[in-house]
């Protein structure tokens, strides 16, 4: 074999005067987080260059993704080519190994007297470690006595797309499905490869291609085979395709309008009943016929009788006997059912809402399948800018549960307002649920370390649009980044996270990476502040859920007078505290042990409750409403600082957005301001 390297002068050249001169490096931001920069330091370069020098692949399934990323990657940072090289000579290694703490999906990169191996026991592994490898060099990292072990700690690690067959997104704020339904599947759009390099690059494995308000239509041999072709090019970077099911589709006539909306059963049956004998050969054949055409395919997710979709109850039957239908026609293939806890409907349940979701499932605690996982969204509501840790985690020993959370920024100022979601995911993941003991944290759960459990999943509400850089706002591309990160890990650390994003994504200027982390970190807080103070949960309109909407809200969701704000749920109130564990129920209960930002999510405080900074929660709350423009105001300024290192298109994209947050967000607070001063009088 060839052993040189073809290392192109003239492109090292030409990419170095780019870089100088930002402005001439044009970007619009589709390149996300891949976005190869030259590397200017030339020590690093140097150094880069000879590790890069020639690689010797393993003859996994995934090396020519891998080797693709590398072409792109080594091209655009440093000017060269991939050479290939026997093992003996090459200066990067890829091997497997028969190491089986490293999983399927682990790694282990070393370097020593300049050459680097990256091991693996499985062949996803290679492609990790590449992805990682490529990470170092656009984090200017060195990669001299190099010695990094990674394994996932959570097995599917997926994102769920709320795209409708039309093509609109449901929550979607970035334009149009990624999934060209007419087009697919003779013609293949050459952003479905980006995407699948973007998602494995941060440890993705897993997607779910339609709405959890699923149209039957979706399973449809028609459609079927469109999802193949996805299918077959998101395997060769190691991503499953799954699905959304409407639990009716078996049915040749809708089970209720709602379906009816989303264009009726695709079968001959009259029933979706689970214990009907027809009803489960209907899912076995469905099944067998998917798996004929996506041998790997991942399984089903499931909304069932929530908002308006068909489900098991719907036939007096359980969530568990629907689940566990669904399970058995999967279990042959190697399937798994995602079966959703979010049903919050039935108010005779419980009239406080918080609380169904818990009350729905807890009884069939341990009654289902072993391919079946409980999604379980983190807070009790629904995606609120502040909610408490959903009881399920913790509540159900014997039900592997898998987080749901939400990216895309339903409730958190949608694509307009840069707020950086991971000190909220932080929190959901640090929360300590008490389940076994002190320390049996969400983390924990997830991670399947907590209770015994065949497997582990969590999934993210993906926020990809059509729009040329997937996400409208150029700063959401981090909070797809980070889910990808935590569900990869989630302890995962938050600055790691947050600074491997900005330097892969915008620059490496040390000065500018600070800036940029300084304008991200706060904007959570901030904004819970201005839009939901410490968990007042529903402040916005139901019809968008983004302006301002407290007059609908008041009364329903929580309280307003001149006493106090908040709602009730300690034991003189709903109760809800009591589907906490101790000693959260206690801590929850007692208003001066409440942690302050879920105050107004378990009390009615009175105006004079005095906070810990020694403020009443009258000024406190009200001091809280400015935030979002403060930090918008702030945030304007430190952008500014960084322009010089910044390529002025995206520069200007991320001024006309912070514009744009800045009018929303002070109509927002004149709103807020005049209801609650009028309201608390
Ligand atoms: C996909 C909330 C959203 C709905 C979403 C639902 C769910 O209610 O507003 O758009 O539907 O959650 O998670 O199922």
């Amino acid at each position: 074999m060839r052993n040189f390297l073809r290392f192109n002068g003239i492109a090292v050249v030409l990419t170095l005067f780019l870089c100088i001169g930002q402005s001439a490096y044009g970007d619009t931001g589709y390149e996300l987080w891949l976005n190869y920069k030259p590397v200017t330091d030339q020590k690093l370069l140097q150094s880069y260059m000879d590790y890069c020098k020639n690689i010797h692949f393993a003859d996994s399934r995934y090396d020519k993704a891998i080797r693709d990323e590398l072409d792109i990657a080594l091209d655009k940072m440093l000017g060269v080519s991939v050479v290939e090289a026997d093992k003996g000579e090459a200066s990067i290694r890829m091997k497997i190994v028969r190491q089986k703490k490293l999983g399927q999906e682990g790694y282990h990169i070393s370097s020593r007297d300049g050459r680097l191996t990256i091991e693996a026991n499985g062949d996803a592994g290679l492609l990790y470690g590449t992805y990682h490898l490529i990470r170092l060099m656009q984090c200017g990292e060195s990669l001299d006595d190099v010695d990094i072990t990674e394994v996932p700690k959570i097995d599917f690690r997926d994102l769920n797309h709320w795209d409708n067959l039309s093509g609109s997104i449901e929550r979607g704020y970035a334009g149009r499905s990624l999934w060209k339904w007419d087009e697919l599947p003779d013609k293949i759009d050459p952003r479905y490869r980006d995407y699948a390099r973007a998602n494995a690059s941060i440890g993705i494995n897993g997607t779910v291609l339609n709405n959890v308000n699923a149209s039957s239509k979706m399973l449809d041999r028609e459609y079927l085979e469109k999802v193949a072709a996805l299918a077959d090019i998101f395997r060769e970077y190691n991503i499953k395709v799954y699905l959304s099911a409407n639990f009716a589709a078996p049915m040749k006539m809708s089970s209720t309008p709602n379906d009816a909306k989303r264009g009726g059963g695709v079968g001959q049956l009259d029933t979706a009943d689970p214990m009907d004998p027809e009803v489960q050969q209907w899912w076995k054949d469905k099944a067998d016929e998917i798996y004929e055409l996506i041998p790997d395919f991942g399984g089903f997710l499931v909304k069932a009788n929530s908002e308006g979709m068909p489900g098991p109850q719907d036939y007096k039957r359980t969530h568990a006997d629907g689940a566990n239908m669904l399970a058995k026609a999967l279990k042959p293939h190697g399937g798994i059912v995602m079966w959703r806890t979010f049903v919050y409907n039935d108010t005779s349940v419980d009239p406080d809402r918080v609380k169904r979701a818990y009350k729905e499932f807890k009884p069939f605690d341990g009654q289902f399948d072993d391919n079946v996982i409980l999604q379980t969204k983190n807070g009790p509501l629904d995606f609120h800018p502040s909610e408490p840790v959903l009881p399920i985690f913790g509540g159900m020993e014997h039900t592997p549960l898998q987080p749901e959370l939400q990216i895309t920024q339903e409730y958190l100022g949608q694509s307009t307002y840069l707020v950086y979601l991971v000190p909220m995911w932080r929190k959901f993941f640090d929360f300590d649920t008490w389940c076994k003991g002190e320390g049996s944290t969400v983390a924990k759960i997830a991670e399947g370390k907590v209770f015994k459990q065949k497997f582990t999943a969590i999934a993210g509400v993906a926020n990809t649009g059509d729009d040329e850089n997937w996400t409208r706002h150029h700063f959401a591309q981090a909070n797809w980044y980070a889910f990808g990160r935590l569900a990869w890990d989630p302890m995962t650390d938050t600055e790691q996270i947050t600074r491997e994003w900005i330097k892969s994504t915008w620059t490496t200027d040390s000065a500018a990476v600070k800036v940029i982390e300084e304008m991200m970190m706060p904007t959570w807080e901030c904004f819970v502040a201005s839009q939901s103070p410490y968990g007042l949960g529903f402040t916005t309109r139901p019809q968008d859920h983004y302006t301002a909407g407290f007059k609908s809200r008041v009364n329903k969701e929580w309280k307003v007078n001149a006493t106090g704000i908040g709602s009730d749920r300690t034991t003189a109130g709903t109760d809800y505290v009591s589907q906490y564990l101790e000693p959260n129920r206690s801590i929850f209960n007692n208003i001066d042990s409440c942690p302050e930002y879920l105050l107004l999510t378990f009390h009615f405080a009175p105006w004079d409750h005095v906070m810990k900074s020694g403020a009443t929660l009258r000024s406190a709350f009200f001091d809280g409403l400015k935030k979002t423009m403060q930090v918008n105001a702030r945030n304007r300024e430190l952008w500014s600082r960084v322009k010089s290192a910044i390529d002025p298109e995206r520069y200007e994209d991320v001024i006309e957005r912070l514009d744009k947050e800045a009018r929303d967000a002070r109509k927002f607070y004149e709103e807020a301001d005049s209801f609650f001063r009028e309201a608390s009088k």
